[in-house]
């Protein structure tokens, strides 16, 4: 981990009145626009977040993936909640209101995922996705950026479960320099203003690093707001 540039900028206690609400919160700015949140959720939190996403994936199976253009297949396994979710095909990345598969709409954004949003972006606008993206141990994400949102001016919400991985964030130029950083079970991300067109990736998943997922491997989930908020009239 090269993080020998961290600097814990505060630390602060919240309120205990949610499910997903750790006592204290831990904030360090790797760099602008990127804020690390080690162990943003407790033990009993990532455990109560997890069998809610199994509950959505059975009522709801994950989808494989294919990249645009030739539609081989992604080694990340993907499901939405939300309004809108993501998909990639052979015609391209886009959101859209329905799974790719089944047809149905999304399962609906946890009310513990949507209470974390408004606590850690300051109630930016109700987010409108959040992605699920599961990793077996050998599964990888190439460095790219997120560019299929409406709004760019929304931060990005990220939260690791199960198996430790190694992320790389590098800068808005495919070419720039990187940085990486192991991101474990309960750990939060946020991503805006300066960050939010940063390339990045998943380098690799280290096998049997947590006892969270009896099967192994990892979620990130990331919340997102797609759309550009309807500013209210005077
Ligand atoms: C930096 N997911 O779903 S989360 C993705 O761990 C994605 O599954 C990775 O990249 C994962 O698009 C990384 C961290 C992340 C998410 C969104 C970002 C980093 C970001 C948006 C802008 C900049
Ligand atoms: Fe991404």
């Amino acid at each position: 981990m090269r993080c020998s540039q961290m600097v814990p900028i505060a630390t602060q206690s919240s309120s205990t009145n949610g499910m997903i609400d750790s006592a204290a919160m831990t904030r360090i700015e790797i760099k602008p626009g990127v804020i690390y949140f080690p162990t943003l959720l407790n033990r009993e939190e990532q455990e109560s977040l997890r069998d809610e996403i199994y509950v959505a994936i059975n009522a709801a199976h994950l989808f494989q993936s294919t990249m645009p253009r030739w539609g081989n297949p992604m080694s990340v396994k993907m499901l939405n909640l939300g309004s809108l979710g993501w998909v990639s095909d052979k015609s391209g990345y886009r959101y859209q209101k329905r799974h790719p598969v089944t047809g149905e709409a999304w399962p609906p954004i946890f009310p513990s995922l949507l209470k974390l949003w408004g606590r850690l972006t300051n109630n930016y606008a109700e987010p409108e996705a959040c992605l699920i993206n599961y990793y077996s141990s050998t599964a990888k994400m190439g460095l790219h950026q997120d560019r299929d949102e409406e709004d760019f001016n929304a931060p990005v919400v990220s939260l690791s479960l199960g198996d430790t991985a190694l992320f790389r964030i590098g800068t808005s130029e495919r070419s720039g320099p990187t940085q990486s950083i192991k991101l474990q079970s309960g750990d939060g991300l946020i991503f805006d203003g300066p960050a939010r067109l940063d390339f990045h990736g998943i380098d690799r998943v280290y096998k049997e690093t947590s006892t969270l997922l009896n099967e192994g491997g990892r979620f990130n989930l990331t919340i997102r707001r797609v759309t550009k908020p309807v500013i209210a009239a005077p």
